[in-house]
């Protein structure tokens, strides 16, 4: 019979069935074998007798994969912030933006907690990601400030919630399905950090889709980035990039770039092109221990 992964504790799996029921399985040993482990969000093929644990036979062919926590099939990454504690950490929001576009899993940005917003926190995000067109959502679990067109976004999809520990994914979860009561932490007061309550990845069919619970953050298994195909990866770098003098312009210090001039007309932000370098660095370091 085939289901679908809802979670996974140990070795046990629970799947459900085509007729709502869900099943505690455990996966076969030939799994461990190939090193794939079932995941979140799979779609598989099981057997079950009445009072035993049920056994999946089968993984059925995967859309895509998060890693840490793995999850599967995702069609759209929430990447939820907080607009006061804890700070943004931006270079993360990007890292998992440009795994999205590699593997076109849709993006969104998630600014939680407005209703305590600090104004730094809340207008950095928003002026440094207005050019990339990103979906960018302002949100507050607590006073249910914009969850409905959150409701909107998330309709008819599978919806991961990622980003760091303690900005609200579990909070926000609960406020858009109330019937929903997830373990919700709280701010360590001397690191202002927060403490992983959720402990797995777990998955609700709701909206014609089904929302994911993550702890802490998804990264996604992709292939390496070439430096010269990282400034594609950039929804408002892409649409000049062909605009350069040259073919294989990085939009670094080259004559004729395209690209840099938009920092002065405000189509890119400074502080994203910022990360856009530091990143570039990272991949041609990489490439060079590649090939070493
Ligand atoms: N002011 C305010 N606080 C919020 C809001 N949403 C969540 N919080 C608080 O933020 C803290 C962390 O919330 P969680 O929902 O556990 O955060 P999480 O992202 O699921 O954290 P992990 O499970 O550790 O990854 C709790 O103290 C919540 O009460 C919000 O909209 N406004
Ligand atoms: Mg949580
Ligand atoms: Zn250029």
């Amino acid at each position: 019979m085939e289901g679908l992964i809802l979670k996974g504790v140990g070795s046990f799996y629970t799947v459900l069935d085509a007729d709502g029921t869900e099943h505690v399985c455990k996966a076969r040993g030939r799994f461990r074998k190939e090193s794939i482990s079932p995941a979140p969000g799979d779609r598989v093929v099981f057997t079950h007798k009445t009072g035993e644990d049920g056994s999946i036979a089968q993984i059925l062919p995967r859309k895509n994969l998060l890693t840490r926590p793995a999850v599967a099939n995702v069609d759209k990454l929430m990447i939820v912030m907080a607009a006061s504690v804890p700070k943004p950490d931006l270079l993360l929001v990007d890292k998992l933006l440009l795994q999205c576009a590699q593997t076109g899993i849709v993006p969104a940005l998630i600014v939680n907690k407005c209703d305590e917003r600090e104004r730094e926190t809340f207008d950095a995000i928003f002026h440094q990601y207005a050019a990339s067109g990103y979906a960018l959502h302002a949100v507050s679990a607590h006073t249910g400030e914009g969850l409905d067109a959150l409701r909107a976004e998330i309709s008819g999809s599978v919806c991961c919630f990622a980003g760091q520990s303690a900005v609200g994914k579990s909070s926000l979860l609960n406020a858009i399905l109330p019937e929903l009561s997830l373990a919700v932490g709280g701010l360590s007061r001397k690191t202002e950090r927060g403490r992983h309550t959720t402990r797995h990845a777990e998955l609700w069919l709701a909206y014609g889709g089904a929302l994911v619970d993550t702890p802490g953050f998804s990264l996604l298994e992709t292939e390496a980035i070439e430096p010269e195909d990282l400034a594609a990866l950039y929804p408002e770098m892409r649409k000049h990039a062909g605009e350069c003098r040259f073919a294989q312009c990085l939009h670094v210090s080259e004559p004729g770039c395209a690209v840099k001039p938009l920092l002065d007309n405000g189509k890119l932000s400074r502080e994203r092109y910022e990360r856009y370098l530091l990143i570039l660095e990272e991949l041609k370091e990489k490439r060079k221990h590649r090939y070493d």
